[in-house]
This record gives C-alpha cells, structure tokens and sequence, in this order.
C-alpha cells in the first residue's frame, strides 16, 4: 500500500519559484534530489543578489555614504532574521562565516584551542561529516587531548547510554551533528546537550542538515554553539553562521586578524572589537549575506512544521518505494530522520548507479558523502544518496524508483 502524502501547500507554485527546476537534463526533466549537497535557490534570492549589485553594492560598517548605509542595514537585517529564525537571544550572537566548515574551525581553533589541555577529552559521533572531525582532530593533536567518538548502531543510530559511558570529567567539548548528511539520522541532541553539561562540556551542534528541515531553537536546546551554511537554506553558497552563547564569544580570542575585528591597533598592541565583529575579520560576503534574507524569509514563510510534515510524508514514501526494489539496501534506517535516502545496490558501484540515474536526468550524489568514517563503519567505499526538500514531489520519487528498479532488474 502507498503512502499517501498530503500536499499541505502548493508544491508547484513552490516550484515555479525555483527556475533551475524547470529543464531538461540528458533530456529527461530534471529530478533534482541532491538537496543535502546544496539545495537550489528560489528567484527571490537571485533578485536580492542581481538587486544588490545593481542598486545599493558598498562596504559595509564603514562608508557614511547613503550606498554603504543602505548595504550595512541590509547586512545587519539577515542577522537579525538568522537571530529570529533560530531563537537566539541576541541578534551579536550571530557570526557571519563561510559556512558551517569555516564555524566549527572557528570554534575549534579558539575556544578549543583556549581551553583544552593534555589529557582533556572531545566527543564526537560516528556519523560526522569531515567538518566536524578534523578541526577537533587538530586542536587535539596539538593540545595533547584526546577524541572520542560515539558508536553508531546497525540502524545508523548513537545510543544514549554509549554517550554517557565516555563522558566524564575529562570530557569538555562534546561536538555532534544535529542531522546525519550521509544517513539522514537526527541525533536526540536535546538528551546529548543535558548529558553534557552535566558533565561540565560545552555542545556545539553542527546544524547544516537541520536547518531547512526541523524548527530549531537555540534557547530550548540550550546549545552553546551552531553552525551552519546557507547554501543548504535555499540560500547562496559561501556564507553560513556561526551562533555562540555571548559570555562564550566574548571570552574567546579571535579567529582572524584584520579589518573590523579591532577597536584600536598600534604597533605596540591592538584592542579588539565587540562581538560579532571580534570574529569577522575582512570584507564579508556582503551580497551573499543579504540575499540569504530572502531564503529565511522563505522558509518562514512555508512555515517550518509545514516543511517537516511535508517532507517526512515524501520520505516515507520514497522509504517505502525503495524498500520494494530487490538487491537494494538502505542504508540508515533510524527512526527519527531527515529526508535523506541512503542506499547500494548490490554488487554495484554507488558511482555507477549514480552515472545511471544522471542519463535520467535524476540528480543525486554518490561515493563517502564526506564521512569516511561513518561508511567504514558499514564497510561500504560509498552509497548512492538521494537527498529531499521541500520542492520535490513523489512524482520525483516515482522516477528514480522505477530507474533503481530497471537498474536492479539487469543485475545477475
Ligand atoms: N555536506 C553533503 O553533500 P559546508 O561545506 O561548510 O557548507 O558544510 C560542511 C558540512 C558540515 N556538516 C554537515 C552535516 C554537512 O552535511 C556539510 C556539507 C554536503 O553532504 C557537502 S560535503
């Protein structure tokens, strides 16, 4: 029996909103489902970024010209919507980055390395992406302490009683993925926080698959960082967040030296700035950071339980879908997921399939999804990975069911 999956809004006006949709791939039309890779961007976003260049492009936090005030309120108005969109108490307790990456470095290079010594220990999962390994990796290396990881189950999960048996006192940064990118598995990161901090350690969540998915609130989680990227958002690439709780941030040293990171330089000493601006050294991605306004606003808009409904109904459709082709095994199967559908044919490269599915025109991505760990882990090189948002259709999940199914059907 299907699914049924119940259209809560108007998932083609959505879609006429996102003009890269609408084509023809290998001449098929195009079934984009690699939304966890980068999701596409809505022609409001487009608009604020063509709008942006040809009316109000300044430096910002600088020029008292009516241009580069204009741009610094455009500038200043995306950190108050991430603030809002995520519940944070202060609007200076946003920080621009380049994305979720360039956050944990962040985080890992001051806080880590100010407070870490030999013997101290970091958490993490099994199911992280390299972005939240190797920065920790580093600053362990170089302070002497040591990382631990959390195992993950059969079924792509961490147990919460593996979790606690690492901590203890030694234990002060516990560093986890709200969403799995590879598996889709979401981690009971409210449970992880009051663990942790029982223990005395700090959480930061790495955010970049929960974003546009789940309704996050920094204040009930009571995280004391997030990071996470755009691009992921419906917004552009190259720009992200960091969110840190204010004593944190203002106790840290900076990560970077430059321009609007100081109060006062000479060559004898340099005082430095306020928080944001201590961690935003350097002209920003102004137009990218402005624009990204527009994808807040249209996330908000959809309503982000709308999303989460819509998409869990597309997920289990397609779970179900998947479930039926022979010689396909998911890979990740947790009870409480993300719309991401992992999975390898048997006796088939992920990169095969994948080059399969694109002479469809259906978009996915394969290979180790940047988690090498976490796919040693199922001694697999790699998995084809279908990737949902919140313009994708179970028409779409019809298409790439019946090309896996032709495609199992030639295997021996
Ligand atoms: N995952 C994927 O295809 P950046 O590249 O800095 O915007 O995000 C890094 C990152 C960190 N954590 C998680 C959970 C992620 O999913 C990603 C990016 C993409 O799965 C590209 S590797």
């Amino acid at each position: 029996m299907e699914t049924a999956v119940k259209q809560s809004f108007d998932i083609a006006a959505i879609r006429a909103q996102f003009p890269v949709l609408n084509q023809e791939v290998n001449g098929y039309p195009l079934t984009y489902l690699d939304n966890a890779a980068t999701t596409q961007k809505p022609m409001r976003v487009i608009e604020a970024l063509t709008e942006y260049y040809t009316s109000y492009n300044s430096n910002i936090h600088r020029g008292i010209h009516t241009l580069a005030e204009k741009a610094t309120h455009a500038f200043e108005v995306t950190r108050k919507e991430i603030q809002k969109f995520i519940n944070a108490p202060e609007s200076e307790e946003v920080i621009f980055t380049k994305g979720t990456s360039e956050s944990l470095n962040l985080v890992a290079a001051t806080y880590g390395r100010q407070n870490l010594k030999a013997g101290d220990e970091v958490i993490v999962t099994g199911l992280e992406h390299h972005s939240n390994i190797v920065p920790w990796q580093m600053v362990c290396e170089e302070k002497g302490a040591k990382l631990k990881v959390v195992p993950v189950s059969e079924k792509g999960e961490i147990n919460l009683d593996d979790f606690k048996n690492l901590l203890s006192d030694k234990t002060k940064i516990v560093s986890v993925a709200y969403a799995s990118n590879a598996l889709g598995t979401v981690n009971p990161v409210k449970e992880i926080i009051n663990l942790a901090h029982q223990a005395g350690a700090v959480v930061i969540l790495d955010a970049a698959q929960a974003l546009s998915h789940l309704n996050v609130d920094v204040q009930s989680l009571d995280c004391d960082f997030m990071a996470s990227s755009f691009h992921k958002m419906y917004g552009p690439t190259g720009v992200g967040f960091l969110y840190g709780k204010r004593h944190l941030l203002e106790e840290m040293p900076p990560y970077q030296g430059g321009g609007e990171m100081i109060k006062e330089v000479t060559f004898e000493k340099t005082t430095y700035n306020e928080i944001p601006f201590k961690f935003e050294a350097g002209t920003p991605n102004i137009a990218d950071i402005v624009a990204t306004k527009e994808a807040i606003d249209f996330i908000s808009e959809l309503g982000k339980e709308n999303i989460h409904t819509y998409e869990n109904k597309l997920l289990a459709y397609g779970t179900e879908k998947l479930s039926q082709i022979d010689k396909l095994r998911l890979i990740g199967t947790a009870d409480h997921k993300v719309g991401v559908l992992s999975f390898v044919l048997e006796g088939m490269h992920p990169f095969d399939v994948g080059m399969m599915l694109d002479a469809k025109g259906i978009a996915v991505r394969t290979g180790h999804h940047c988690t090498m760990p976490l796919m040693d882990r199922f001694g697999l090189e790699g998995t084809v990975r279908a990737s949902l948002a919140v313009y994708n259709t179970k028409e779409e999940l019809d298409v790439l069911a019946e090309s896996l199914f032709k495609i199992s059907s030639r295997i021996k």
